[in-house]
């Protein structure tokens, strides 16, 4: 059965123009005027686009004595709801065990994924079963990305040793680092210290984690990732102190990427203050939301490409969850939902403000993270032979968010009350219509796992490539051969 798209304007990353978009098997065959199939979806008025990808959940995730609470399937209905056709989550290892493990516990998880997904996996330890193991991981897992905690000191946290041979070991790969970059070994300290004072309240998670934290961990890892010359995505970056680092690794030549979350973007810090305890704690996560300053931070980093792409850390614990953490902000489970909300939020504060331009919606949404983790064009891009993952995206259309109609299945939501304009008319993953108008027809179990091969770049800043590549012994006795 073939299906066709009709009447919409199509919007990538670098084009906007008007066509039909024929579907078969799951894939885009033909892209043109007036065509036809068995079955006609209409998209007048709206826009046809690649569906999202979000790089960055935790569905089902093991963390802080407990799960996160929404799954493979939930998570990906509410991605689905939203615009969202493939998430990347995290393959997390408890210390001591052993990657391969790992996967294989992630792969029984996703089973019941409604949409595509793949897997980042995350180093949480290091020893020679690690070492071993990534190239496995690598060659035939198809996973070319490893994420690294610096902090969650005790638990997750890696030591600089342990992630500058890691990184060495992943650009021997072709593989690319990834980083939690926030000094773990500060938060503790800092943690204690307002445990100590009384300050026990989940506003001491924020103060617990200022921007000096994620700033300070972001330099270090770009600097190890420079000497081990491997590429470094830093994750959830929150702050002008990360993204400055992360716009001047840019600027030397190394390909170091950052990534701010849709929360950060457009919640900041008085979310803490000033609200009761369960409305403050629904909202811990690390890092912790900013002020507005940071926020214009981010915003100028998605305009002038020194950031990259918008993701939401989906990691969603339910109220009673949270509330594990009352009389110490340090025990409340740290992570918020987004998965929906992610394009209707971007649209609506990034697009419809003229902070964004529809393509650059697109980018940062879908077909940057595409070609950063190596899967474009199968996914992020509406080309012939490309996953007929689309969004047809109805940019008049308005909703209010609400906890009582999302798909994710805790019993709130961080943006609770706001007004959103921009959403999906139809979502299509590979070819089947999963949601349309706002009912939802997806499939349990039709999500396939998506390999990612490594690519092999080199990250190095410019003036260090001679230096680098070829080490000269030092010259120890005699006239130098420049004769200074
Ligand atoms: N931050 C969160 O808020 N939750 C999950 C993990 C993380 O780093
Ligand atoms: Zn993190
Ligand atoms: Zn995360
Ligand atoms: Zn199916």
């Amino acid at each position: 059965m073939t299906t066709v798209i009709k009447n919409g304007t199509i919007v990538t990353h670098d084009l906007t123009y008007k066509a039909d978009v024929l579907i078969d098997g799951g894939k885009i065959v033909e892209i043109g005027e007036t065509l036809s199939g068995d079955e006609t979806l209409d998209a007048t008025g709206c826009y046809v686009m690649p569906g999202g990808i979000d790089p960055h959940t935790h569905l089902e995730m093991p963390f802080m004595g407990t799960y996160s609470t929404d799954d493979f399937e939930s998570g990906t209905r509410a991605a689905l709801a939203g615009g969202t056709t493939m998430v990347v989550d995290f393959a997390l290892p408890s210390p001591g065990q052993g990657l391969l493990d790992a996967i294989q516990m992630w792969d029984n998880k996703s089973t019941r994924a409604n949409c595509d997904y793949s897997f980042h996996m995350a180093v949480t330890w290091w020893g020679e079963q690690v070492f071993d193991e990534m190239k496995t991981v690598v060659e035939d897992k198809g996973i070319n990305t490893f994420k690294h905690f610096m902090a969650y000191k005790g638990a997750l946290m890696v030591q600089d040793d342990e992630m500058y041979a890691s990184f060495q070991r992943l650009a021997e790969l072709g593989a690319i680092a990834m980083v939690h970059a926030e000094n773990g070994d500060v938060v503790a300290d800092l943690s204690a210290r307002l445990l100590r004072e009384g300050n026990t309240g989940p506003e001491g998670h924020a103060y617990s984690r200022p921007p000096q934290v994620e700033g300070e961990a972001t330099n270090r890892a770009i600097m190890i990732a420079d000497m081990a010359g491997v590429p470094l995505y830093v994750v959830h970056t929150s702050c002008e102190e990360s993204h400055e680092a992360i716009r001047r690794a840019r600027q030397q030549g190394k390909r170091v990427w950052g990534e701010p979350l849709i929360q950060h973007l457009t919640l900041d810090e008085s979310e803490y203050f000033n609200h009761d305890w369960d409305h403050a704690a629904r909202r811990v996560m690390s890092p912790p939301f900013r002020n507005r300053q940071h926020q214009d931070s981010l915003w100028a980093g998605l305009q002038s490409g020194s950031l990259s792409v918008v993701a939401t850390d989906h990691c969603a614990f339910t109220t009673e969850q949270k509330r594990t953490g009352i009389g110490d902000f340090t025990k409340i489970p740290n992570g918020t939902g987004g998965l929906e909300d992610r394009m209707p939020m971007l649209w609506t504060h990034g697009v419809r403000t003229g902070r964004l331009t529809p393509n650059e919606f697109v980018a940062v949404t879908s077909t940057n993270i595409a070609k950063i983790l190596n899967c474009y064009p199968r996914k992020g891009a509406i080309r012939e032979g490309s996953d007929a993952d689309i969004v047809v995206w109805d940019p008049g259309k308005s909703k209010t968010i609400s906890a009582s109609s999302q798909q994710s299945a805790i019993d709130y939501n961080v943006f609770e009350g706001k007004e959103v304009t921009g959403l999906p008319r139809f979502t299509l993953t590979r070819g089947k219509v999963a949601v349309h108008d706002g009912e939802i027809r997806t499939e349990e179990g039709h999500g396939q796992f998506v390999k990612r091969p490594p690519k092999g770049e080199i990250n190095k800043a410019l003036s260090s490539w001679k230096e680098m590549t070829a080490p000269r012994p030092v010259e120890r006795s005699g006239i130098p051969a420049s004769g200074v």
